[in-house]
């Protein structure tokens, strides 16, 4: 395979930058809230989160839950110690959230509370790759609680800290991790999602092989959705055709296929899709 996804918006630099702001930042919580695209839970990981975090405790968001094939986020939230399943629109959000972070800190409460702090206040924040939802969910667990926590001694100043409810604050900025590159097949499944930038891609190289994918796992989808049933080298061809996505002279617009084939596919037209398995 070609090395297809380009790295550009991650020189390395850039990402020994983020790297050692997130390692600071990472100090100072009691757990990490790790957002990942319920679609594709394994390529939106990043790679050396685990190691930055040292073993801290960690709450697996599985968001976007509402494009994502439901059987199979159940699947998926039995391969973690601790997960949720998510949209970041969902209204009841702060609560499930607040509610799993303190019962996962459970003893760090009660040991506390033997030292005799009556109330401790959990610290948290929120990571993950571009794109897969980090404001949409910080906004909607904090709307309408904007009261940001004092500075305090010992937290640099540019740290904010927004109290959720009396039990736990976050950090109101989300650190902002890389994907992982360097596999290809995660790259690609990031790239179709539109998780990095596609100006960057081949399109029509992104959309058959996202086609190719879909017909492994889910088979029957394509024919369904598209009407057609072909192999691969005139897939494309026989899809236009069938749509009617016509040149001005008749013949099918590959063009216009692979735009709104992808669009399609980010969009969720064909359906509620998880592209990896667990257990895979
Ligand atoms: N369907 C759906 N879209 C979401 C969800 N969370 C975020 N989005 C959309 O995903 C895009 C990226 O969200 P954003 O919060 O900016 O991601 P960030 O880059 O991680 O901060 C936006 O278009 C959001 O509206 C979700 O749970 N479900
Ligand atoms: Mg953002």
């Amino acid at each position: 395979m070609s090395e297809f996804v380009n790295q550009i918006n991650w020189y390395p630099g850039h990402m020994a930058k983020a790297r050692r702001q997130m390692e600071e930042q990472l100090k100072l919580v009691d757990i990490v809230i790790e957002l990942r695209d319920a679609r594709i839970p394994l390529a939106s990981a990043n790679p050396i989160l685990k190691e930055l975090s040292k073993n801290k405790p960690s709450l697996i968001i599985l968001n976007k839950a509402d494009l994502a094939d439901e059987e199979k986020s159940l699947a998926w939230k039995k391969t973690f110690e601790h997960c949720l399943i998510t949209d970041s629109l969902d209204d009841r959000l702060s609560k499930t959230v607040t509610d799993e972070v303190k019962l996962i800190l459970k003893d760090k409460l009660e040991r506390a509370k033997a030292r005799g702090i009556r109330k401790k206040v959990l610290r948290a924040m929120v990571v993950g790759i571009p794109n897969v939802g980090k404001s949409t969910f910080i906004n909607n667990i904090v709307k309408k609680k904007v009261a940001k926590a004092e500075n305090r001694p010992g937290v640099t100043k540019s740290l904010q800290w927004i109290r959720i409810n009396e039990d736990v604050e976050l950090l109101d900025t989300p650190g902002v991790l890389w994907p992982k590159f360097d596999d290809q097949i995660d790259a690609r499944l990031l790239a179709l999602l539109g998780s990095i930038n596609d100006d960057v891609l081949d399109k029509q190289e992104l959309v058959l092989f996202g086609l190719s994918y879909l017909k492994q796992i889910y088979p029957g989808l394509i024919e369904k959705r598209y009407g057609v049933n072909e192999n691969e080298e005139h897939l494309l061809e026989a899809i236009a055709k069938e749509k009617l996505w016509l040149s001005n002279d008749g013949t099918p617009n590959i063009t216009k296929a692979v735009d709104q084939i992808l669009k399609d596919i980010r969009s969720n037209k064909i359906g509620r899709i998880t592209w990896q398995d667990a257990g895979e």
